[in-house]
């Protein structure tokens, strides 16, 4: 319903963490995220930004633009994150928001094949048309509704390539009750993309790999960590300081036209803050 929420702006009002950043001066990136239709890329992010989950998120139209500033050891970090629409309709816009994209996460369902199918669609794209640096983060999410599936393999973390992967608590309950966000009514869905292949794939093509729930929460600030850690700060600063000296930010879609009601320009460096261990923001 209010699916907006999280996009209210409110970007003005100074906090101590706001004081920070301002000091230091963010490191700006941005971010797109991709995915089929559903698979929960706007929970994704309204998790990140705001620590929040809506049980019937509505779908993105066109795209949404919100931000995140995160500290990083000693660098803050602000995510301009487009967040696309994916009902195929919307798809010819997406070269608008990975254009000079240095991130994206590439968003799946784990319980639905045809969603991973898209998602590697999706890579291609970006490994064809995206800049050619850009980091690339394959997301399996709705990991929270395996956990009440009677044949619910371990999503723990075995072998994970996060250097500080915390062990998930997937000890959901109740997730039955509201499959419908996978489509799925009654029945709790089982698992459709198989932890092991989805890995192997993302090896192979050069990509980080999690799995998330926006649900419960899990994995989603090392989603956003992972990504921070990987991209070459230091050579888009460069180019960056070349940009400024040439009078121009470029590049960005226009959140007005792309976002309309969908989008605002956000900054819940208030809001998110607590429990953020890696990527405190
Ligand atoms: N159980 C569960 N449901 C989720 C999760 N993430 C999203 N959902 C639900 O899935 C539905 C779709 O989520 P959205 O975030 O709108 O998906 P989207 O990928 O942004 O969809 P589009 O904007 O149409 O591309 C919503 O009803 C969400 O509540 C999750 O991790 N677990
Ligand atoms: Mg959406």
């Amino acid at each position: 319903m209010s699916n907006n929420s999280a996009a209210t702006s409110s970007a003005t009002a100074p906090s101590a963490g706001a004081a920070i950043a301002a000091a230091q001066k963010p490191f700006q990136t941005k971010l797109v995220l991709l995915g089929d239709a559903a698979v929960g890329k706007s929970s994704v992010v309204l998790r990140f930004v705001s620590d929040d989950f809506q049980e019937n998120k509505e779908p993105t139209i066109g795209a949404a633009f919100l931000t995140q500033k995160c500290r990083l050891e000693d660098k803050i970090i602000k995510f301009e994150i487009w967040d696309t629409a994916g009902q195929e309709r919307f798809h010819s816009l997406a070269p608008m928001y990975y254009r000079n994209a240095q991130a994206s996460a590439v968003v799946y369902d784990v319980t639905k094949t045809s969603s991973f199918e898209k998602a590697k669609s999706w890579v291609k794209e970006l490994q064809r048309q995206a800049n050619p640096n850009i980091v690339i983060a394959l997301v399996g999410n709705k990991v929270d509704l395996l956990a009440s599936a009677t044949s619910a393999p371990s999503f723990s973390s075995s072998g994970g390539d996060a250097e500080d992967e915390e062990d998930d608590n997937a000890t959901t309950t109740g997730a039955a009750g509201t499959g419908a966000a996978g489509g799925s009514s009654g029945a709790a869905p089982t698992r459709a993309v198989p932890k092991e292949e989805a890995q192997a794939y993302a090896e192979e093509a050069g990509l980080l790999f999690f799995e998330t729930s926006a649900k419960t929460g899990e994995g989603i600030i090392e989603v956003f960590t992972e990504i921070a850690k990987k991209i070459p700060i230091n050579d888009i600063l460069a180019s960056q300081a070349t940009q400024a000296a040439a009078g121009a930010t470029a590049g960005r879609p226009s959140a007005a036209g792309a976002g309309a009601g969908a989008g605002g320009n956000v900054d819940l460096n208030a809001g998110a803050q607590a429990s953020k261990d890696a990527c405190n923001c």
